[in-house]
């Protein structure tokens, strides 16, 4: 089929079956493009949880669904591929968690949104990019098991200095694919712009920031910013969101490399596949759904 002849195909589907299209910041163009909502993870499951469709099909990667299935448990959740999965999230298993548990008893689990939904049923609260800093602020323990990436829990860790972070150490290949000396290059190709980076890239990277942030934030400090020229140190499927809120300004990606296989698995193709069937669906067992709405909803509670 023609890219219109399938938007238009997925537009009736849709509107046929009362589904509504999440699609993450990294997600191909077109994908953005046709979606409901495009955002970041929590605010993809917010918008999930609130809305009044059955159906609700989530164009990113697994554990994106999986917060969406937790949150609307009610709902039927597709996605194009369930082989979109996250090496982050892979790194870390409930029971690899138990055990830390065991090691530091009386630190709290705090587990990023990159989990398996067994790791978020056995965590005390969830964080995203976004608010990982306040999450852990707002907990009254000394200790904190931080999983799984190290370089948001090292973020963590300089923000909070009077906490224990125990940090697991998985980290995001794709954040993982630039390098200082890339961003120090592009800072010597663009010395007026300025640089902003995810907190998944490497501290090194981080140092050479003017701000650091979730891609929600990035997408608002660049929105909003005075300055016209910017170096983006995130997944590429965040130019696309960013040339749409700032299209007369400059915008470099940090590295021509930071393009995550995983999130690019999803295609118009899948989508349509996707809602014609009614198939691949996010299943979890009940109990697991139920442990882990604890720790999101923990989350949801921290003031903003
Ligand atoms: O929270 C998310 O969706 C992730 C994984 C990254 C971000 O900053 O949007």
């Amino acid at each position: 089929m023609e890219q219109t002849d399938l938007v238009r195909a997925i537009e009736e589907l849709k509107r046929t079956s009362k589904a509504v299209i999440l699609a993450h910041n990294y997600q191909r163009p077109e994908v953005q493009d046709i979606a409901d909502f495009v955002g970041d993870s929590l605010a993809m499951a917010q918008y999930a949880a609130a809305s009044e469709a059955n159906v609700i099909l989530v164009a990113g990667v697994r554990f994106m669904a999986e917060t969406v299935k937790i949150l609307a448990p009610q709902k039927l959740v597709l996605v194009p591929d369930l082989n979109a999965g996250c090496p982050l999230a892979d790194t870390i298993t409930a029971e690899q968690v138990l055990k830390l548990k065991e090691v530091h008893p009386r630190a709290a689990v705090v587990s990023y949104v990159n989990t398996s939904a067994e790791v978020k049923a056995v965590s005390d609260i969830c964080c995203t990019s976004s608010n990982a800093v306040r999450v852990v602020r707002s907990l009254p323990h000394q200790g904190i098991i931080f999983v799984p990436d190290r370089n948001l829990g090292a973020f963590v860790e300089r923000r909070v200095p009077e906490k224990k972070v125990f940090i697991w150490d998985g980290f995001c290949p794709t954040h993982h694919l630039v390098s200082a000396e890339e961003v120090a290059q592009m800072k010597g190709l663009h010395p007026r712009a300025e640089v902003v980076v995810h907190p998944e890239c490497v501290p090194e990277v981080q140092a050479l920031a003017d701000f650091i942030g979730s891609t929600s934030q990035i997408i608002g400090h660049i929105a909003d910013s005075e300055k016209d020229e910017f170096i983006v140190g995130t997944e590429e499927g965040v130019m696309h969101a960013l040339r749409k809120v700032a299209p007369n300004k400059q915008l470099y990606l940090a590295s021509p490399k930071m393009v995550c296989p995983n999130m690019k698995k999803n295609t118009l193709e899948k989508v349509y596949a996707a809602l014609l069937s009614r198939q691949p669906q996010i299943d979890l067992p009940g109990e697991i759904i139920d442990r882990a709405r604890r720790a999101l909803r923990a989350m949801l509670e921290v003031k903003p």
